[in-house]
């Protein structure tokens, strides 16, 4: 029996030493539906941090364009928007990329822009040399605004 707690527990030591921080939740992901002729479109999410640490958005990839990470920022009574090379979400916390605020800003488009109902998978980058994928749906902003009621 103390041999069994002995294994045991050197197993839990030695997996503490590789855990992997824990992954962010990611919640009420859309694109905003924008026409064919469109040069950008905006991208949308939560991301909740549940671990003890930090955790840095550094990219967000799509094979299907150009992705930048954006805030909005107010210059005089304009609001404007304008590229940061990474998003801290504190420990515990979470950022939310959302109208008015930091978004992802999709360019470049490889196939076109996508339309409503087509999806896009986006690969979000961390610092720490970690990654996720989530599939987003582009929808019109009144869907959106359901989704986001949904998830709080
Ligand atoms: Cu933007």
């Amino acid at each position: 029996m103390k041999f069994k707690l002995l294994v045991i527990s050197a197993l839990v030591s030695g997996l503490a030493g590789v855990v992997q921080a824990a992954p962010l939740t990611i919640s009420a992901p859309w694109i905003r539906a924008m026409p064919p002729n469109s040069r950008v479109i905006p991208i949308f999410f939560n991301l909740h941090n549940p671990s003890p640490e930090d955790r840095v958005l550094t990219a967000i990839h799509s094979d299907l364009g150009e992705v930048e990470i954006h805030e909005t920022v107010t210059v005089g009574d304009m609001k404007k928007m304008q590229p940061i090379n990474a998003l801290t979400i504190a420990a515990g916390k979470m950022a939310a990329l959302k109208p008015g605020g930091y978004h992802g800003m999709m360019s470049h488009f490889t196939l076109g822009v996508p339309a409503e109902g087509e999806f896009v998978l986006l690969t979000l980058r961390y610092a720490n040399g970690e990654s996720q994928e989530v599939n987003v749906e582009v929808v019109r902003r009144e869907k959106a605004s359901m989704l986001m009621t949904n998830s709080n």
